[in-house]
Order: structure tokens, then C-alpha cells, then sequence
């Protein structure tokens, strides 16, 4: 099995054992794939969120799934894109480093992860993808944990876009594929 892959889907209907949610600072809830989330786990996520006191931009905090197919959620908030020159792409880096670091404290194996920041916060997909795929294959290639992790594209365009990125990363690069 590939340690790393892109699919389309709904990353609600996941079966990793833990989802990555695009959340804001406040870890309240919102609407895309937070909203999506908060949904389908039911109001114990918000309570167990009440009690974390937010999140910093670029980190990451675990909770429960409830109701969702994975065990786990892990929250991170993503950069709100003005531009391209107020780090955004450092935080963006710093979202999936976060939450891979804290799948791997936790013994979690499998991480879907979604387009973090490409939605209402505006980040453009194709810059996003190398951030993105950069920081997973980076980490994955100095870690054991976790095993496996997907991009979970919430449609098709989105995923040609993560996959011709992968592509042209390899293709200019002798890096084995993970
Ligand atoms: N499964 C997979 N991907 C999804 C799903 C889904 N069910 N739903 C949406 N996406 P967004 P952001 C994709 O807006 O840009 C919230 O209000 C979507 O197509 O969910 O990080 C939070 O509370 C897009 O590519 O997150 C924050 O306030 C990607 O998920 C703010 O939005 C991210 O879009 C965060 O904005």
C-alpha cells in the first residue's frame, strides 16, 4: 500500500483513524469542512471543543470523533490568504507539520487530511498543493508515523490540481515515491 495518495471524497465518510478539520482559531465551528464535521460527529465535538480554548494559526489539537467513522479529529487552523507575502505559506507548512506531529504522539496511523486553507480562506489550490504535498512527504519521509496519509480532494478539479503538483515533483526530482 502507498504511504501517501489523493482521492476525492467526502472526508466525513473517512474510515482513517484520524480526519484533519481546516478550522479557525476559535475551534467553535464554521461552515466548508468544519461545518461538515462538527455535523456528522454530532454536539459532543463543540462541547469537547469548548473546552481548548482555540488554536493558534499553523498548530494543531486533537479531539474525539463521536459519531464521524474516525476516531479522531484533529484541528487546525489554516492561513487566511492576503496575497502570498504575510507567510502564509509558513503557516500552511506549519498546519500539516502540526498535525502529523501530534498523529504520531498519539500512536494514530492513518491521517486524512483536506485541502487546508483553499476554501473560505482563500489560498490559491495549485500554491496550496505544494505547501501541502512538501510538508506531509517531507515529514513522512523522517517519521514511521504515521503509516498512511491521504489527501481527501472534495472534487475532482481539486485532485487534478494535487495530483499533476505530485507529478511534476517527482518528475523533476530523483526522490523515490512514497
Ligand atoms: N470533505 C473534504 N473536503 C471538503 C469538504 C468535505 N466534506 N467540504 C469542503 N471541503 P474550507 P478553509 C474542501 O472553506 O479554507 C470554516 O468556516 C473545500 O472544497 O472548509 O481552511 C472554518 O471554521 C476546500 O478545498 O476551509 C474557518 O473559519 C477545503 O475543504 C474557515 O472556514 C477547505 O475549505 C476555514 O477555511
Amino acid at each position: 500500500m502507498n504511504r501517501f495518495s489523493i482521492l476525492v471524497g467526502d472526508i466525513t465518510r473517512s474510515d482513517a483513524k484520524a480526519i484533519v478539520n481546516a478550522a479557525n482559531t476559535s475551534l467553535l465551528g464554521g461552515s466548508g469542512v468544519d461545518g461538515a464535521i462538527h455535523a456528522a460527529a454530532g454536539p459532543e465535538l463543540l462541547e469537547e471543543c469548548r473546552t481548548l480554548g482555540g488554536c493558534e494559526t499553523g498548530r494543531a489539537k486533537l479531539t474525539r470523533g463521536y459519531r464521524l467513522p474516525a476516531e479522531y479529529v484533529i484541528h487546525t487552523p489554516g492561513p487566511i490568504w492576503r496575497g502570498g507575502n504575510d507567510g502564509e505559506a509558513a503557516a500552511l507548512a506549519s498546519c500539516y507539520r502540526s498535525c502529523l506531529e501530534l498523529a504520531e504522539e498519539h500512536g494514530i496511523e492513518t491521517v486524512d487530511f483536506p485541502s487546508i486553507s483553499t476554501g473560505v480562506y482563500g489560498y490559491p489550490m495549485a500554491q496550496a498543493a505544494a505547501v501541502a504535498l512538501k510538508a506531509i512527504l517531507d515529514f513522512l519521509r523522517g517519521h514511521d508515523l504515521p503509516r498512511q496519509v491521504r489527501m481527501v480532494c472534495h472534487t475532482e478539479q481539486a485532485a487534478r490540481i494535487y495530483r499533476q503538483t505530485y507529478n511534476m515533483w517527482y518528475a523533476g526530482s530523483k526522490a523515490e515515491r512514497l
